[in-house]
């Protein structure tokens, strides 16, 4: 059998065959009827492995970025995968019933490394850039290549014309990102990036606000009456069973508090939480806060003093020298301000589709609330007003005083605590000059045009030169994640632009196919390694082993092992290694830990363990603003002035600085910025009516797992359009339809439902892009909608805001 398996895997099936193939037979994966479906191997959970089936239980983890890290007890026959359970429950007195369970995605993880997608071997590009077509090669060829490419780049146009791209497809510690880090570090440095995709806009205007940026814990909603949160969708991004999704399930068991979510989508998250559901229009939360605000001091619902002594610019008493005397957030939100408009929650109810009567009510029920804990996720923030839409959620518990004390929170996003499992160190990179992380694209094409007054970037006040070599590394924003494909491939296909391009990949993504080289590594369920939890693993945190499930396939092999050797043709072998194998730097970081944690076990038995050990942070690295709250004097934050800068002078001064494009602001105080595109503009809502957000969906996690069939039968990729706009549309649900601007055209099922709000749309995002003979995405990659023009302040993804029509294809 387990020939045949072989046989079947190794026969280079291409994608469109495997997915027909697949719908023929009616099962998920056509690939053996001896390979059963993730969903039935749940089933067989309860059996355990033993010697008379011949099966043996290995332990690995997922590690993709949902922010939640997931052990997987694999189980294994003959060198194969045969089902992955979720690891046992730890029954002692600090965990109770807290098992960390996988998903619906790690669970079916051994569909991604039996996929016939996979990469086998090194390869070389043969045909045009982007055409997907190439030659098997030596490991031997690939590495000397990558190494003569290195120093020929190196020599032409010097170090900073080397870019290691974003990514986040596996969180490795010994291999991945890291090792490729230290080795481009080791041989002269790369060209930076700072933020993310995740958090550009939210990461950038916080330490304006606040300083340093986290929120509390959701375990303190356990001291909550009353709970609002801003575009945050636990239930269907953080889905671990050791994670915040959990950690706040418990916390409202024991508080009862009523919960608010204000989100274009009726999400999972409202249906497990019992939340009251306020639908809002994309890019308008920062009028909410400013209704809600109007209603606050109209009503004399807050102590002005209060806020005075935590806060600089509420009004004009505390506003710095410099500012204009009604440059106020007061003076904004009453009309007495620059705009002269007054932010009523009748204005507000006009942009954001929500009554006024409810505005003004929230308005009093947090008022009330004895502790109300206020959180947002990252959706309301990737957008191109991101920046003043986290900063106005943020004066909601400045202005009523719900921040520093038991059930609060500050209106920022709780990073979880990390266990401290050290990472291969990366040593220094020589290179300081970094660009936004989403402006890659324009310093491939405009490096000219990159400076720091007007691209953001940091540690150079310009470019030296564009980016001639790309390395990208368990990422598929080189085409799928980044916004406006079409731009992006004309970019990429032009070879004298961005000469060289690497790729290390388990599959043949829309990212793998623009590769020069492309060089297989193993999946996570092949790898030895050692992870700490994730940042969205809340007051919890672990460590776990993984342990090579099976024999890694083909030649695929571990990063830690590619850049030793590309070291090595450059003569820096030792010094890359250190004189450690990858398993020695895993066992070297273990020891690490225990010296601090006597109380565990030696590596030989740890290594084999899966979870070796869970700890649960403390109340008081549980809540935040504590000490600030009791004394601001004695524990000032870390902005400029130690307070909560509702004025920022810092924000003034940038302002003054850059030079921005026309329509763009960076205002001082949080206002609410009209965008380009969404339903305020008359114009453009002639040609494209709807706004278009874009979710973050149980399917996939982004464009990793999307090839795994099953898991589209669980959760397909559909747009969501309410009744109203589907009727207007003659559409039903379940349609094939096309939703198109000027960018693109995208083919896919509508899905009519309630669950979204009249007027907007709404895509999940990490389909791979997959174009017909007419430019059609039949791939339904919402990529080929979105722009690519960076928000003001942090130059960061705008990708939830876009303006489309959709009919019947
Ligand atoms: N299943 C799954 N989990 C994931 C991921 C995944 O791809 N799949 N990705 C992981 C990663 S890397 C990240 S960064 C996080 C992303 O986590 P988030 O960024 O929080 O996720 P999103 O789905 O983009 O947005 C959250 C919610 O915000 C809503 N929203 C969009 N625009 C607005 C707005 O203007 N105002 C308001 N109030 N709400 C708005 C969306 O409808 C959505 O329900 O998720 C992580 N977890
Ligand atoms: N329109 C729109 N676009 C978005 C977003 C959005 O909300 N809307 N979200 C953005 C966000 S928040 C993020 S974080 C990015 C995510 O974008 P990426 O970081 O590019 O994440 P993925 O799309 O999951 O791609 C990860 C790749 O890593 C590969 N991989 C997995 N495991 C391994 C491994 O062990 N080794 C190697 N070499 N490869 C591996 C997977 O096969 C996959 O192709 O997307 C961004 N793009
Ligand atoms: S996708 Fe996230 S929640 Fe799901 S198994 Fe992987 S780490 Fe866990
Ligand atoms: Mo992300």
């Amino acid at each position: 059998m387990k020939n045949k398996i072989n046989e079947i895997l190794n026969k280079e099936i291409s994608r469109r065959e495997a997915m027909t193939t697949a719908a023929k037979i009616g099962s998920a994966v056509a690939l053996s009827n001896a390979i059963t479906l993730p969903f039935s191997s749940v089933a067989q959970a309860a059996t355990p492995a033993d010697a008379t089936t011949g099966e043996t239980v290995r332990h690995s983890a997922c590690l993709v970025n949902c922010g939640s890290r997931c052990p997987l007890k694999v189980i294994v026959k003959d060198d194969r995968i045969v089902r992955i359970e979720p690891e046992d429950a730890r029954d002692d007195a600090v965990f109770g019933e807290h098992q960390i369970r996988p998903c619906l995605r790690g669970r079916s993880s051994r569909w991604r490394v039996y996929s016939p997608d996979r990469i086998k071997y090194p390869m070389k590009r043969v045909g045009k850039r982007g055409e997907g077509k190439f030659k098997r090669i030596s490991w031997e060829e690939a590495t000397k290549f990558i190494a003569d490419e290195l120093t020929r780049i190196t020599e032409k146009y010097g170090r900073e014309a080397i870019y290691y791209h974003y990514q986040s497809g596996a969180y490795y510690h010994t291999q991945g990102t890291p090792a490729w880090k230290r080795l481009l570090n080791i041989s002269g440095g790369y060209l930076n990036y700072h933020n993310t995709y995740s958090t550009a806009q939210i990461a950038t205007a916080t330490p304006y606000t606040h300083g340093k940026y986290a929120g509390s814990h959701f375990t303190e909603i356990a001291h909550s009456d009353l709970v609002v949160f801003f575009g945050l969708n636990l239930s269907e991004t953080r889905m671990s069973g050791g994670g915040q999704v959990e950690e706040i399930r418990r916390a409202l068991e024991t508080s009862n508090a009523k919960v608010v979510i204000i989100d274009p989508r009726y999400t999972d998250s409202v249906i497990a939480e019992h939340a009251e559901w306020l639908p809002i229009r994309p890019t308008t939360d920062a009028a909410l806060v400013a209704g809600i605000a109007w209603t606050l001091i109209s009503e004399n619902l807050i102590d002005e003093a209060e806020i005075n002594k935590y806060c600089v610019g509420y009004d004009s008493t505390t506003l710095p020298p410099q500012a204009a005397p009604n440059a106020s957030y007061k003076d904004y939100i009453l009309g007495t301000g620059p705009d002269g408009i007054a932010k009523t929650p009748e204005w507000a109810a006009a942009i954001t589709g929500l009554p006024a009567v409810r505005i003004k009510q929230l308005a009093r029920e947090i008022a009330g609330a004895k502790a109300c804990y206020i959180c947002q996720g990252w959706g309301p923030q990737r957008h191109a007003n991101g920046e003043q839409t986290v900063r106005a959620i943020q004066m909601l518990p400045a202005l009523t005083g719900h921040f520093g004390l038991p059930g609060t929170n500050n209106g920022n996003w709780p990073y979880g605590t990390p266990y401290g499992v050290p990472l291969l160190p990366t040593e220094t990179n020589p290179i300081t000059t970094s660009i936004p992380c989403y402006l890659w694209t324009d310093a491939i094409l405009n490096p000219e045009k990159m400076t720091a007054t007007t691209m953001g970037v940091k540690g150079a006040d310009k470019l030296k030169t564009g980016i001639k070599l790309i390395v990208n590394q368990a990422g598929n924003a080189l085409i799928n994640q980044h916004g406006n494909i079409k731009r992006t491939r004309e970019i990429l296909a032009d070879e004298t632009l961005c000469e060289t391009i690497i790729v290390i990949e388990n599959h043949m993504t829309p990212s793998a196919k623009f590769a020069d080289i492309l060089l297989p590594e193993t999946s996570y369920l092949e790898a030895d390694d050692l992870v700490d939890s994730s940042y969205a693993a809340g007051s919890h945190n672990y460590m776990i082993a993984l342990q090579k499930t099976i024999t890694p396939m083909w030649e695929v092999r571990s990063t830690y092992d590619i850049c030793a050797d590309i070291a090595g043709h450059l003569g820096l072998r030792e010094k890359f290694t250190g004189g450690r194998t990858q398993a020695e730097w895993a066992e070297f970081h273990y020891q690490q830990i225990k010296e601090k944690r006597p109380y565990l076990p030696e590596w030989d038995v740890a290594k084999t363990k899966g979870v070796i050990d869970q700890q649960v942070a403390t109340n008081k690295q549980s809540l935040v603003f504590a000490d600030f709250r009791a004394d601001p004097v004695a524990s000032p934050l870390t902005t400029p002035s130690g307070k909560i800068e509702i004025y920022s002078q810092a924000l003034a001064d940038l302002a003054q600085k850059w030079t921005l494009p026309e329509g763009d602001r960076i205002p001082a105080v949080p206002e609410f910025c009209v965008v380009k595109e969404s339903h305020l503009n008359k114009t453009l809502t002639e040609k494209y009516p709807l706004q278009l957000s874009g979710f973050h969906t149980k399917g996939h996690t982004h464009s990793t797992y999307t090839n795994i069939l099953a898991l589209h039968e669980a959760v397909p990729d559909e747009v969501w359009i309410n009744p109203i706009d589907a009727r207007a549309r003659q559409l039903e649900n379940g349609d094939l339809v096309r939703v198109f601007n000027d960018r693109g055209v995208v083919e896919i099922p509508c899905k009519v439902t309630n669950r979204i709000i009249p007027g907007v749309a709404a895509m999940p995002q990490g389909a791979w892009t997959r174009l017909d003979n007419d430019g059609v995405d039949v791939g339904r990659c919402i990529n080929s909608l979105t722009s690519h023009l960076p928000s003001p302040l942090a130059k960061g993804n705008p990708q939830h805001t876009n303006l489309v029509e959709i009919k019947r294809a």
